[in-house]
């Protein structure tokens, strides 16, 4: 219990502990002027390889698998812990801040893209794949791709912000977001127990999506011990659709990307 008392009115304390402490502001925009590289590849991406980073180079890797020439990139690392995702040229891509941000150079004009399942939607519907066109067999990617966006903030932001970075064990959040995060196991577990892949017998944009964290936690390659913590090895489909999804060479690729720097 801490004797934190809550005022009438938040205010920003003047710092705060922990590793992401430093950078958080209450407020959004750029903080600096930053030039970013730009190559000649059709695709500029500024990410970093984060589960939400990685959603984008397995799928640009997916692409070139597949032997569309036109899916090339040009991979440029925003080192997120130093704060690189405040600078003005990456907060004209994305006004959000955050990782992975895609300019596509291929048309007449540029077109900035953000939001790692908008990035995976966006290069479906321009290659045409991974994603069925079929609507109601689409619907159901869909469902799972933005299941994966609203969930994930529980699992990262809730689960393994207070397990691994908050700089005290706080047992109400800890049993909070466990809880969530050991449900949504469970969901993807009893989902896979009756299909190969989460949106029906293909693999799509929606298993690269949760893959990326989901898949990762049943690895336990997210934050450490994390698995173990939640016990991943009980969630046998889960186990079995993880391992399937990593021996993808695409998979493979996509996770060893490497960044070139912006500085
Ligand atoms: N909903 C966003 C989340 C992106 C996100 O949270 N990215 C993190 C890294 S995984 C980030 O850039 N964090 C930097 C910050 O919060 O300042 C997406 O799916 O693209």
């Amino acid at each position: 219990m801490t004797d934190y008392k809550l005022p009438e009115v938040w205010e920003a304390p003047e710092s705060m502990d922990g590793k992401w402490g430093g950078l958080n502001r209450p407020t959004a925009g750029s903080r600096f002027e930053q030039t970013l590289p730009v190559g000649e590849k059709p695709f500029q991406l500024y990410s970093l390889g984060t589960p939400n980073g990685v959603k984008v180079t397995i799928m640009f890797e997916e692409l070139k698998e597949l032997g569309l020439t036109g899916a090339d990139y040009d991979l440029y690392r925003i080192a997120i812990g130093e704060g690189d995702q405040f600078g003005s040229d990456f907060v004209a891509i994305n006004p959000n801040s955050k990782i992975p941000a895609l300019l596509d150079l291929s048309g007449d004009k540029p077109v900035r893209v953000f939001e790692s399942a908008a990035i995976l939607l966006y290069l479906a519907e321009k290659f045409e794949t991974l994603l069925p066109s079929n609507s109601i067999e689409r619907t159901e990617v869909l469902n799972w791709l933005f299941w994966q966006t609203g969930a994930a903030p529980f699992l990262g932001g809730g689960f393994g912000h207070f397990f691994h970075y908050a700089p005290e064990s706080i047992e109400y959040a800890i049993h909070r977001f466990a809880m969530e995060a050991k449900r949504q196991l469970d969901l993807l577990d009893k989902e896979l127990a009756t299909k190969p892949y989460i949106a029906g017998n293909d693999y799509t944009i929606a298993d690269i999506a949760i893959w990326s964290w989901y898949g990762q936690l049943s690895q336990d390659k997210l934050w450490d011990k994390a698995g173990v913590f939640l016990n991943v090895k009980e969630y046998p489909h889960l186990q079995a659709w993880t391992e399937k999804i990593a021996a993808r060479p695409a998979v493979k690729r996509g996770l060893a990307a490497d960044y070139q720097s912006i500085h």
